[in-house]
């Protein structure tokens, strides 16, 4: 017995010393893409353990080595003081699928170094908009194990009180159907839905021929226009229905009183209502209508009249604008003065400033008429601020930069000032990334992480690329890289934050179908909003373990502030990956 339990020892201790027992662990402490890398750019791990020396790259099973290097010299994270190392292996460019593996702490994550590593992830992403779909089943043969019965037709929505006019009194209804659900809830709000359908057209008009290639597993795949585009269309359809045709107004949001429980949408049935028109919501609208008309209008044989139909809507919506520039929502104003009070999400806004100068730049650009240049000034300071939904104004820069060569000269004259803009934003966003401990532009800043910072991360992402259209210099589209990086695993908690896209990924997004569809797996090609450093005083779910600003986040469907899914977060998420897979070649 003694010598069959002698030789078992020395037979697992022979096994130990071919490969030891870390090695075959996955450390966590091990940060990086975990989809891949494209074999002709930077990659990078971030080792977030205290370890120094080597590292090596094997195949996935460990038996081959096929990078070997050091670990870098530790760099302190400025905001948690702790610290970092990375382990760079860009110059592996062999194909394959592989693991990071350091002695003595164990493997990473496999990842793959392969061309078009993103392409899944791009196409995935606009296939989360598909499951965002209002008004139709999603059959087995698109949506898989997440199919589900059509929810919310929206054919008989009736007008709130602060919406009530000569044309449509209160209590009488009209039908806004299809839409996407904006994200966790089953609303509709165009301000939102205006930087959604901007950041996505902006991706078909910035490269097109790459999403005239892209196959999108969606009903409309076999059709004549571009999948990006066919599932755009389904928001646009919902847009243009929520302008008042008497006076060109549009409607704020179309919604329940309240939030719907956690149940599947074709069980939440709640009345829904439009309410009050708002300056913010006809200007994002008019910009996006007008974006539109450009984006949709060689596809004539296709969709006959739709060009012309946004055209018209876009100029209404603009004219409205004009004659209510005060009408900013107030959710709680409406409260105090209409019944049922309304308490689903506000969109509210103090400044429609940027919103006048994005829906100026695409009337222009659209119409080629100057009275819409002039009508604002478009360059009121030297700032180019991250575009998010109360805050649109750089659109308009990318937009101006994007068709430069189509501008009338009053525009054209202008050029250096848009330029120095995108590159002004571009440019602190690059600098000194190597400087921090996760070597991304994303978390320079501890400010980086609010609510929907994954959406910062692509937003940044999405500058960068557009410097790098405007300059060529491949330092812009390694840093638009690293943020993608960032978001599919290379950050402090570790996480890729799109559902169903990595090896640590979030389960329990706050996402009404994922939590009530009784499947395990959550809707994928969601963008969680991530890390948030307010997180837990916003949601106040429990569970969460640290105050430190980048490692605030939970995966649980409590958590509003830091795991929900939106769809205005989802589409720069699009665009960044969609970008870097038409770009991967100009390196
Ligand atoms: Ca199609
Ligand atoms: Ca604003």
């Amino acid at each position: 017995m003694l010598r069959i339990i002698v030789a078992v020892s020395l037979f697992i201790g022979s096994l130990f010393r071919i490969e030891p027992v870390s090695a075959q662990t996955v450390s966590e402490a091990i940060r990086l893409n975990q989809i891949g890398f494209y074999p002709n750019a930077p990659k990078v791990a971030i080792i977030v353990a205290a370890t120094d020396g080597p590292f090596q790259v094997t195949t996935a099973d460990g038996r081959r080595v096929v990078y070997s290097g050091s670990l870098s010299e530790s760099r302190t994270n400025a905001i948690s003081g702790k610290t970092a190392r990375s382990a760079d292996f860009s110059t592996l460019r062999t194909p394959g699928t592989y693991v990071l593996v350091i002695p003595g702490l164990g493997k990473s994550y496999p990842f793959s170094i392969q061309a078009n590593i993103h392409q899944k992830l791009a196409a995935g992403a606009i296939k989360g908009f598909y499951y965002q779909r209002t008004a139709i089943e999603l059959p087995e043969t698109y949506a898989g194990i997440w199919h589900r019965p059509a929810g919310h037709p929206d054919t008989r929505v009736l007008i709130h009180p602060s919406a009530a006019s000569a044309t449509r009194p209160a209590g009488t209804t009209i039908s806004s159907p299809l839409g996407w659900y904006d994200a966790g809830d089953y609303n509709k709000y165009i301000v939102n839905s205006g930087i959604t359908m901007g950041t996505l057209l902006s991706v078909y008009e910035d490269f097109p021929d790459y999403c005239r290639s892209m196959a999108v597993s969606i009903p409309e795949r076999t059709n004549q226009l571009p999948d990006l585009l066919d599932e755009s269309l389904w928001n646009l359809r919902w847009m243009l229905t929520m302008q008042d045709p008497a006076d060109g107004g549009v409607y704020h949001k179309l919604t329940n009183a309240r939030f719907d429980g956690m149940v599947m949408p074709d069980k939440a049935t709640a009345d829904r209502y439009v309410v009050q028109k708002s300056v913010t919501a006809a200007l994002d609208f008019a910009a996006v209508m007008a974006q539109a008309a450009r984006v949709f209008r060689p596809f004539t044989r296709e969709l006959p009249g739709l060009a012309d139909s946004c055209s018209t809507a876009a100029v209404k919506a603009w004219q409205w604008a004009k004659q209510n520039p005060d009408a900013l929502y107030n959710q709680d104003a409406l409260n105090k003065s209409f019944e049922p009070d309304v308490v689903t999400g506000t969109y509210g806004d103090r400044s429609a400033a940027d919103e006048w100068i994005w829906a100026a730049a695409e009337l222009y650009l659209t119409t080629k008429d100057d009275t819409y240049y002039t009508a604002v000034n478009l360059f009121p300071d030297e700032n180019t601020p991250l575009p998010s939904w109360p805050m649109v104004r750089t659109l308009a820069y990318y937009s101006l930069a994007r068709l430069s060569k189509q501008m009338t000269p009053r525009g054209q004259q202008d050029l250096p000032k848009v330029k120095a803009h995108i590159l002004r934003l571009a440019d602190q966003l690059k600098q000194d990334r190597n400087k921090q401990a996760f070597l991304t532009p994303m978390g320079k800043s501890a400010s980086d992480y609010i609510w929907g910072s994954s959406a910062v991360a692509a937003n940044q992402g999405i500058a960068l690329i557009q410097a790098f259209r405007l300059t060529n210099q491949g330092e812009y589209l390694d840093a638009a890289l690293a943020n993608m990086d960032y978001l599919l695993g290379r950050n402090a908690v570790g996480y890729s934050f799109v559902t169903g896209f990595g090896s640590k990924t979030p389960l329990h997004p706050h996402h009404r179908p994922s939590v009530a569809d009784g499947i395990d797996a959550p809707v994928p090609g969601l963008l969680s909003g991530g890390t948030n450093a307010n997180a837990a005083r916003q949601d106040k779910c429990p569970g969460y373990t640290t105050t430190v600003a980048d490692e605030v986040f939970l995966d649980a469907d409590c958590s509003y502030a830091s795991n929900e899914i939106a769809i205005n977060w989802n589409a720069p998420l699009v665009y960044l990956a969609t970008a870097l897979e038409a770009l991967q070649k100009k390196r």
